[in-house]
């Protein structure tokens, strides 16, 4: 598990239980207009967790949908767990988990997609990482989504690794477990790019947390297209993520951090 390997083990995987030692989990799940998915995501997660986690609790942090997904939350919220979080208007993807992991009160944060590209078995591939690691990220082995985005992420990906001299290859993965004390310390830093991972993995990288990659299986949407990937705002997005990096690059650069990061690595903060 972790190291190289960039396939998914096909080795049988145990369903847990996972270790109560380390610490209770925060499921948290962004949700805009699922109204078709969100049940079988929410239910899923639930039941896998439901006897092999020890203390957990579920985050679900709607806003802006204009489908059905308010009233299929409602329904639910007074049948499973979950702490549900409205509201209205649409915050967008860097903004909704900003603000739906400030609620999640466990060590750790396992912060996930809500549209089922990634199945909940699979948080057992990260788990026991926890062990060594403060984020975990679930690398998708491979993306199962249009062409267009598996090369744009692909790029995307590898100007991360250039800019910033990093070893990892999917900084922007929907599946991500993390030590709550790294996003204490930097989830309110985040603003240059719109999808929150791929800067919060290069914040931390450069704060000194200890980050791995597992390879995980991606699903294809099942239902619905992407809430934010329309072919339409493609070159939009690109330009703002490219501006986003080089101001991340520059305010790294001014605090020190990439000079130092190339005379010795960072230093892992103790918590
Ligand atoms: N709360 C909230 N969730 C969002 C927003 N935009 C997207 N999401 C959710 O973020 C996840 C990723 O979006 P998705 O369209 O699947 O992105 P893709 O997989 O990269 O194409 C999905 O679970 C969406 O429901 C938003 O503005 N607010
Ligand atoms: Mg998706």
């Amino acid at each position: 598990m972790g190291g190289n390997s960039r396939k998914v083990s096909k080795e049988a995987l145990p369903r847990g239980p996972a270790d109560p030692a380390l610490g209770g989990i925060s499921l948290v799940f962004p949700v805009y207009n699922e109204s078709f998915i969100i049940e079988q995501t929410l239910r899923n997660y639930i039941a896998e967790w439901a006897g092999r986690v020890a203390d957990f609790e579920v985050i679900v942090a709607e806003d802006g949908s204009v489908d059905d997904t308010k009233s299929v939350l409602e329904r639910l919220e007074k049948e499973l767990p979950i702490k549900l979080y409205m509201s209205d208007e649409r915050k967008g993807y860097q903004r909704a988990v900003i603000d739906a992991v400030a609620h999640a009160t466990k060590p750790w944060v396992f912060v996930v997609d809500s549209d089922y590209q990634f199945a909940a078995i699979d948080f057992w591939r990260l788990e026991p990482l926890r062990r060594t690691h403060d984020i975990i990220l679930g690398m998708k082995a491979p993306r199962r989504d249009p062409c267009y985005r598996v090369w744009l992420s692909w790029g995307y990906n590898l100007l991360l690794r250039w800019f910033f001299k990093l070893p990892y290859r999917d900084m922007d993965t929907g599946f991500r477990l993390i030590r709550k004390t790294a996003l204490d310390q930097l989830a309110g830093q985040v603003r240059y790019m719109s999808f929150f991972t791929a800067e919060f993995v290069v914040r931390a990288h450069f704060a000194g947390f200890k980050i791995t990659e597992v390879p995980v299986p991606h699903y294809q949407r099942k239902i619905g297209s992407t809430t934010i990937f329309f072919l339409s705002s493609l070159f939009l997005i690109c330009f703002r993520q490219f501006v986003g990096l080089l101001k991340l690059r520059r305010e790294l650069k001014t605090r020190g951090l990439l000079e130092a990061a190339r005379r010795s690595p960072p230093p892992r903060p103790t918590n």
